[in-house]
């Protein structure tokens, strides 16, 4: 129909998210598209969120709401939208029947009793960049319900483990905005393209660089972390690693998982269990990163997957990132 030259005047745009979901449905767990639908609510909520984010500085949405939220910390008013949003997409699109957030100690009950999924959901991780316009992101973990579709679902169905996850994924809203999720076939990226108003596939089938030499935490912490950990980030600095630490998890985890490097949140003085929620931060980071080649532990023996949580908003340690690296610190466990 055109010659190969006049194909080129018009470059195709690629996979949208939508394509990609639809093509790939027979690989989803349980493949009868209700996850697909999920998938495409949760796109379309983080395309409402992006909006927001990027008019941040022009409207008066920057800042703190004047509260603070279960978790005791300072919510700001982007938190408070992005949780809307996303609670609100995920009510309407129907196949939601419960929802944990961090913003929110209860569980929300969403009213689509029918709904055969409950999501676990950090709206807006990296609050503390918000109003100094560094990356923030979403964080959200997919579990199939195990009480009966009908009923109203429980806590034991947020409750099942890391390994029961149906899916997991972030966008993060950095230089440009990206949402990447598995479904237990592999990690897919894909990048928003503004003009368009859509989600392209960017990075197919991901996975993280065995070794790296990026190592990424608190540093400011260094003196209340455990010997191990301290051990560990002396080696780094002997073999000249780069310190990338922004504050923002999805950023580091993202950066991390392109380029190869490790992400630690130890227990300190202050946060003895350690600080990062188990259900919507830890979890589907550590069910990504382990599809993507790399590996995620809270301590010595225990992979994060396994940990049977107790409550929807237990905190837990985090090692997170490309094997070698944390084989490495693995050894420094073992031999203290
Ligand atoms: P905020 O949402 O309160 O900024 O916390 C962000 C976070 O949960 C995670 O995104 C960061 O990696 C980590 O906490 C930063 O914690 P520190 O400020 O203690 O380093």
């Amino acid at each position: 129909m055109y010659t190969p030259d006049e194909e080129k005047i018009a470059v195709p745009v690629g996979t949208t998210l939508d394509r990609f979901i639809k093509q790939h449905q027979q690989a989803f767990p349980h493949a009868s598209g209700e996850l697909s639908q999920l998938l495409r609510d949760i796109a379309l909520a983080a395309k409402v969120v992006n909006r927001e984010i990027n008019r941040a500085g022009l409207v008066d949405i920057i800042g703190g709401f004047g509260s603070a939220n279960v978790q005791g910390e300072n919510q700001q008013k982007l938190d408070v939208i992005a949780d809307i949003r996303f609670i609100r997409a995920l009510k309407n699109g129907g196949e939601v029947a419960a929802i944990v957030s961090e913003e929110k100690e209860n569980i929300i009950f969403t009213g689509n009793d029918h709904g055969k999924y409950v999501v676990a959901i950090d709206p807006l991780d990296g609050s503390s960049n918000i109003d100094v316009n560094v990356s923030i992101g979403t964080i959200f973990s997919i579990y199939r319900r195990i009480t009966p579709v009908g009923s109203q679902p429980t806590i034991e169905d947020f409750l099942q483990g890391g390994r029961k996850q149906a899916a997991a994924g972030y966008i993060l809203y950095g230089s440009s905005t990206i949402l990447v999720f598995a479904t237990g076939h592999g990690v897919n990226a894909f990048t928003y393209e503004h003009s368009l108003g859509e989600f392209f596939l960017s990075h197919k089938n991901m996975q993280i660089p065995l070794t790296g030499n990026i190592y990424s935490c608190n540093e400011g912490n260094y003196y209340e972390f455990p010997e191990y950990v301290q051990k560990y980030i002396t080696n780094c600095k002997s073999k000249r690693y780069a310190a990338r630490y922004i504050g923002s998890l999805v950023g580091d985890f993202h950066r991390n998982l392109l380029k190869g490097g490790v992400y630690l949140y130890p227990p300190t003085k202050k946060t003895p269990v350690g600080k990062l929620r188990l259900l919507y931060e830890c979890y589907p980071l550590a069910y990504l990163i382990e599809q993507a080649g790399g590996q995620a532990f809270s301590d010595i023996d225990r992979d994060i997957l396994d940990i049977k949580p107790t409550d929807v908003h237990q905190r837990s340690p985090l090692y997170i990132g490309s094997t070698e690296m944390l084989d490495d610190l693995h050894h420094e466990m073992r031999n203290e």
